[in-house]
């Protein structure tokens, strides 16, 4: 069996944000106390900056796209992925006449793994993202504006509630993902 942190899967689920259970911000700001919004719940997704993106210099350029968004990052590692993560990653793919290539190129050098956070967060990167083939994703994309080829498109993101969840595990331990509120997610959120 592949080894994997599976015992993260649940940290997918919906998270209602516990900050602070009285709606006051607990973060490293000394000598303030900011309002920060409590029990809004939110989703988690898989998000993976592939070689070529983080080759070309873009990890920067698509972490803030997520952030301008209005996401939150929870967790973050820089590596290179193993066969048998790749292989687990990209399960549903193994018959397919492009793995071989594909687990090439994931492999091919250093990937920067996020799990985000946010109100249906995956839907939400998927559209960030946009089209697999590069060729076909709209422009304002990640994979409009910064792609070309289908085997270099820079960048994964979950595909679905339960592929998160499958993938965070994957990917890591169930205390990596970090709890805690964003101060302007009461601006961010109407309700
Ligand atoms: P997705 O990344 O948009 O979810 P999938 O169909 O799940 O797209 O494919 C996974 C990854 O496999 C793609 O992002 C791309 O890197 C690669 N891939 C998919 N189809 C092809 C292909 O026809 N040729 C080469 N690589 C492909
Ligand atoms: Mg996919």
């Amino acid at each position: 069996m592949v080894q994997s942190f599976t015992s993260a899967a649940q940290s997918a689920r919906t998270i209602t944000n516990s900050a602070g259970s009285r709606g006051e911000f607990h973060g490293q700001l000394p000598g303030k106390r900011l309002q920060a919004r409590s029990e809004i719940p939110l989703d988690r997704t898989f998000v993976m900056i592939k070689p070529d993106g983080v080759q070309r210099g873009l990890v920067g350029e698509i972490v803030s796209r997520f952030e301008a968004k209005g996401l939150k990052l929870v967790a973050a590692r820089f590596e290179k992925l193993t066969e048998v993560r790749v292989t687990e990653q990209y399960q549903e793919h193994l018959a397919k006449p492009f793995f071989p290539s594909l687990k090439n190129y994931i492999m091919s050098g250093p990937c920067f793994l996020m799990v985000w956070e946010g109100r249906n967060v995956v839907a939400i990167a998927r559209t960030l993202i946009g089209a697999t083939n590069p060729q076909e994703a709209a422009p304002g994309t990640i994979r409009g504006d910064f792609g070309i080829d289908i085997g270099r498109n820079v960048i994964h993101g979950s595909d679905s509630p339960q592929s998160a969840s499958r993938e965070i595990g994957i990917h890591f331990q169930q205390n990596e993902p970090v709890t805690y509120a964003l101060i302007d997610e009461s601006i961010i959120y109407e309700y």
